[in-house]
């Protein structure tokens, strides 16, 4: 028998931080305004919300965690054969598209549990329960990539699930192509590469040491990658292309105030900061697997899934395009695949025998069937990898 996974869904205490003005977009929390002084509670059964005396703004919650041992084969049955225990997969932005497709995919295989790390617990909560995702095979931690305390707070949270770490895919992303100005996160970073590049990128770096010590035979830290952040690709050369240049944005912080907001010190543009932050996500995978790999057998992996178009991730894009995107998808470039599809296809790199090779950007043909895809110049440049990781750890305060 598989071992048995904490059965609580759970929300972790994580502190809301000051933020810059219309930085985030989390103020309505849990779909309610919440005022000081107010505490939330949650547990496997349901949602409480009572008023406290503090004036704090932090929002607390009660989490109660089973512990879990992690015996890397549970016990031989009758027939002698030692069986893999179930793993544990640590999933951001598992609230919606991609990485609720994966969640489910995962969990459904009952070789998984997996640990959501989602910005909104009620509509993770929500989300899980309507993809028809078993009470126990999962659990959710409040995580809010925008705030580096909320990242540090996630990571003390999982550890204290008391379950083990064997494979974390960074998948939440945000994309603002409307955006006319840029917003910040907690800490003062562009939001876009601020989420889906420097959160993840602390977040990577702090649980690798849970991954190395995991007994688990195929560790994973998959960071999401994609297509329009290649230029030797006909997607990537849509305008505006991705380019970091010599990163004197990031050296300088990408606050907005002294410095640009963008990574190569240009002109914001909303649309160009995702496809420069994909590029941060694909050179950091890279940069692992040139640092770790050897050391920890962490299997490193990066992936374009193909175009997911009706996930939420075009939220903030205009009306018009959210109606066309997908039929042009489907019947024009013919990149389209559905939210199970592509939850399929991460789920093959988190657990796929075949797919252990580390240091690959994996892509999937026609026929569904997974290829080593070749990065453009600048998204597998190794001296620029090497400087991304060298500016983002003084940014995130690990250097
Ligand atoms: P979705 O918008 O559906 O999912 C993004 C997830 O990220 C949501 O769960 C969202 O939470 C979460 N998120 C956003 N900001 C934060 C934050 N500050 N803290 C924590 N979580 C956050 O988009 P997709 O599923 O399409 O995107 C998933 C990944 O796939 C991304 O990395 C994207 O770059 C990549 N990708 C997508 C493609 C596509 O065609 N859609 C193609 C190639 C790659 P919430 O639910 O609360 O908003
Ligand atoms: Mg693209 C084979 C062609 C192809 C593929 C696979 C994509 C994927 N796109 C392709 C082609 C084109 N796109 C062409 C020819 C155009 C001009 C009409 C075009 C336009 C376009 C826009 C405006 N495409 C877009 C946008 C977006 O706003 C999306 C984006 O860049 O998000 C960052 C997008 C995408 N096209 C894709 C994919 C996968 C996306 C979005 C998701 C992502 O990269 O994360």
């Amino acid at each position: 028998m598989a071992l048995q996974a904490a059965t609580t869904t759970s929300f972790l205490p994580s502190a809301l931080s000051a933020r810059k003005e219309g930085a985030v977009k989390d103020s309505a929390f849990l779909g309610v305004r919440l005022g000081d002084g107010l505490k939330l509670e949650t547990s496997a059964l349901g949602l409480r919300t009572k008023r406290v005396s503090t004036s704090s703004v932090a929002i607390r919650a009660q989490a109660s965690a089973a512990a879990v041992s992690s015996p890397t084969a549970t016990p031989a049955s009758p027939s002698g054969k030692q069986t893999l225990r179930k793993g544990t997969a640590v999933i951001t932005g598992a609230s919606s598209g991609l990485g609720l497709a994966t969640a489910k995919a995962l969990a459904e295989t009952g070789k998984w549990h997996v640990v959501m790390g989602c910005r909104d617990f009620l509509k993770a909560s929500r989300a899980a329960k309507a993809a028809g995702m078993e009470k126990g095979s999962y659990t959710i931690v409040h995580l809010d990539l925008a705030s580096l305390d909320s990242v540090r707070q996630f990571v003390g949270n999982v550890r204290r699930l008391g379950m083990p770490v064997d494979v974390v895919v960074c998948n939440a992303a945000v994309y603002q192509p409307t955006a006319k100005q840029p917003s910040f996160t907690a800490d003062g970073f562009e939001m876009s590469v601020g989420v889906n590049h420097l959160g993840h990128f602390l977040l990577a770096r702090e649980l690798l040491a849970d991954l190395t010590s995991s007994d688990y035979p195929s560790k994973r830290l998959i960071i999401v990658g994609s297509i329009t952040g290649n230029t030797n690709t006909l997607a990537g050369n849509v305008p505006p292309k991705a380019n970091l240049g010599d990163l004197r944005g990031l050296a300088s912080g990408l606050d907005g105030v002294s410095s640009s907001a963008m990574i190569d010190g240009g002109e914001f543009d909303g649309a160009k900061a995702y496809k420069d932050s994909k590029v941060c996500n694909m050179l950091t995978m890279q940069e692992f697997h040139r640092r770790y790999h050897g050391e920890t057998g962490v299997t490193f992996a990066s992936l374009y899934p193909g175009c997911i178009a009706t996930t939420g991730l075009f939220r903030e894009h205009v009306p018009l395009f959210r109606l066309l995107f997908p039929p042009f998808q489907k019947y024009i470039t013919k990149g389209y695949v559905s939210e199970e599809e592509a939850g399929k296809r991460l789920a093959q790199v988190v657990s796929d025998p075949s797919l252990t090779k580390s240091g690959v950007y994996w892509s999937w043909n026609n026929n569904s069937a997974s290829f080593e895809n070749q990065l453009s110049e600048e998204a597998s440049d190794p001296e620029k990898a090497k400087k991304v990781w060298e500016l983002s750890e003084k940014l995130v305060g690990l250097a």
